[in-house]
Order: structure tokens, then C-alpha cells, then sequence
């Protein structure tokens, strides 16, 4: 038996020894979210919107069974390019290691692979979720349960409209998982700035965030936090285009019998060819803002924690 090594940039590992602010990053959203090569530009561009508000970004993903906790311009090349690496959730990841193989991490695996690493701050675009129809798929994502029990923050636009989003928010609340909307009243439906429904909790600055993750974690709970960002208003998406876009794609999805862990990279890919690449570029501008606000997050956090 051999002891399990994450591999850090070098980057990532002077900050962390350093208490310096660090933001996770996930790897589906580049192996399985996007098409090349929006995937590589985006992923780059989150880096150093990630830089630019003053923290280091940790890209997470397993390359011929290692765990890269930041990865370099080439291996974020490799992830762009390559058709054959596996979406990995969190329960996929010791089996894609014994065997060698290389995994873009989704929310829940992202999580995992953060907190082993001491990184509290994690950004992406969008969760996953109970999906619509659970009652009869049972089609519920583990990134939901993956923050019923690990303490990571995660900053997300909200979930989309793919989803069931009150059954979600449900589902949420049994993980006792927080869900808190920032700068509004609602959650966020990702492409578009409000789902129709409200958030558990409203706050309005980095620095409250990162008040409250050092609250919730003294509590001990062991849940994440969600923070739901809503899309910059210039980049949103008209509900009534979108929603009639995703309608249409979750029924070619059913009659497809698209199922499991194929459902969600099916869904993102059908609704940027239906709108004709509209939801792609609202999806990169809601997942730079994201990581605007992560960044500004793991300043403040690491500034109360050193206590300065
Ligand atoms: N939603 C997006 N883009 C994504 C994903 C979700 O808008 O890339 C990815 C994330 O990695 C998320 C995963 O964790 O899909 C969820 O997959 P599933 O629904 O199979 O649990
Ligand atoms: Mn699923």
C-alpha cells in the first residue's frame, strides 16, 4: 500500500504553504462542458481572471493516474484536445488512478481533491442537480451529496434550467447544505439571472462570504456552502429563448435514451448547437465572473484567517 500524493504546481504549493489565497477549478467543464477550442481559451482565461483578483488558481484533474492539483499550459492543452479522458466523479477517481487513465473532475470530485488539498474555494460554472423526471430516472447528480459532506465553498451561477431547479434547492436543503445568492434575492437559473425562486440567504460582499465559511465551518457541520453568482446582466440570456432551447434538448435526450453520467455532456452540447453557440458564450462570461468572485473570496479568507 503506498500512500496517495496529490501533485501541485509549483504555483499553488508556495501559496498554500504561505496561507496565500488559492482558488480549485474543475476540469469537466474543459474535458466534457465545452467544445474545442472554447474549452482551452476559457480555461486559460479563468486562470488569470483568477490572478488578476489576487489569488493563484489550482486547476484540479487526474493525468495517467496522478491527482494535478494546477496544472500546466501543456496539460491543460492535453485536457482541451483529448476525446478519450473520463468524467470523473468524486466515487470514479481511485478506479481511473489504478488504472493509469487521465479524468476531467466534475464539481463533486473537485471538492474531494480541494479539501485533501487545503484549498476552501472552489469556482465553476454550474452544479449539477436532480435532473427533470428524477421520479422516474432517480437521475440526481453527486455533486449534491458531495456537499452534504465536504466543507468546500463552491461558487456557481446557479443550476440550469436542464435541471429541476425546486427539486434541487430540495434536495439541497435535506444535505443542509447553505445556499446563498450573491448580490440578490433569487437564485440564479445560470443563463439567466433569476429562476423565479428565492434563495435561503442574500450577501453582498466577499468579505461577508468569507465571514460566514469561517462561521460555518466552527459550527462543524461539514457541509459546503453554495454561492450562487447570477451572470452578469450584459451576458444574459433571454428565458424565454433559452428555456424553449433546453426543452428541446432534454426531450431529443429522453427519445436518445441518453442516460447516467452522459445526460449532463449531451445536454450542454445540444443546447449550444440549438443556440447556435448563444449559451456558450454566456456560459464563459458567468464562469469568469465566478471566478472574479471566488478569487475575492480567498482574499478575504485568507486575510481572517491569518487574522490581519
Ligand atoms: N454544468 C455545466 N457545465 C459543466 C457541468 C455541469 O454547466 O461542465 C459538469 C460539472 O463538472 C458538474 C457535472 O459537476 O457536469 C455534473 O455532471 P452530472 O450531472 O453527471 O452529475
Ligand atoms: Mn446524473
Amino acid at each position: 500500500m503506498t500512500k496517495l500524493t496529490l501533485t501541485f504546481s509549483d504555483a499553488v504549493a508556495q501559496a498554500l504553504k504561505a496561507g496565500d489565497p488559492v482558488v480549485a477549478l474543475e476540469s469537466t467543464i474543459i474535458t466534457h462542458g465545452m467544445p474545442f477550442p472554447a474549452n482551452l481559451e476559457t480555461a486559460q482565461a479563468v486562470e488569470d481572471v483568477v490572478r488578476e483578483n489576487g489569488a493563484v488558481p489550482a486547476t484540479i484533474a487526474v493525468i495517467d493516474g496522478t491527482i494535478h492539483v494546477g496544472l500546466d499550459a501543456a496539460q491543460l492543452e492535453m485536457l482541451a484536445r483529448s476525446k478519450d479522458v473520463v468524467k470523473a466523479s468524486g466515487r470514479d477517481l481511485a478506479a481511473v488512478m489504478v488504472t493509469g487513465g487521465s479524468a476531467g473532475t466534475t464539481v463533486s470530485a473537485t471538492m474531494r481533491i480541494a479539501a485533501l488539498a487545503g484549498i476552501d474555494i472552489f469556482a465553476t460554472g454550474g452544479v449539477g442537480g436532480v435532473h427533470r423526471g428524477a421520479d422516474q430516472t432517480f437521475d440526481i447528480s453527486a455533486d449534491l451529496t458531495e456537499l452534504g459532506q465536504t466543507g468546500t465553498t463552491v461558487v456557481c451561477a446557479g443550476v440550469k434550467s436542464i435541471l429541476d431547479i425546486p427539486k434541487t434547492l430540495e434536495y439541497i436543503e435535506t444535505q443542509r447544505v447553505p445556499v446563498v445568492a450573491y448580490r440578490s434575492e433569487d437564485f440564479p437559473a445560470f443563463f439567466t439571472r433569476s429562476s423565479g425562486l428565492k434563495a435561503d440567504h442574500t450577501l453582498s460582499s466577499p468579505e461577508e462570504i468569507a465571514q460566514m465559511m469561517i462561521t460555518h465551518a466552527q459550527l462543524g457541520s461539514g457541509t459546503g456552502i453554495l454561492i450562487a453568482n447570477p451572470i452578469p446582466e450584459a451576458d444574459a440570456l433571454s428565458p424565454d429563448f433559452i428555456d424553449g432551447t433546453i426543452a428541446d434538448a432534454v426531450k431529443e435526450a429522453e427519445a436518445r435514451g441518453i442516460a447516467r453520467k452522459d445526460v449532463t455532456p449531451f445536454l450542454l452540447g445540444r443546447i449550444n448547437e440549438l443556440s447556435e453557440g448563444k449559451s456558450l458564450t454566456a456560459n464563459i462570461a458567468l464562469v469568469k465572473n465566478n471566478a472574479a468572485l471566488a478569487a475575492k473570496m480567498a482574499v478575504a479568507h485568507a486575510r481572517l484567517k491569518r487574522g490581519t
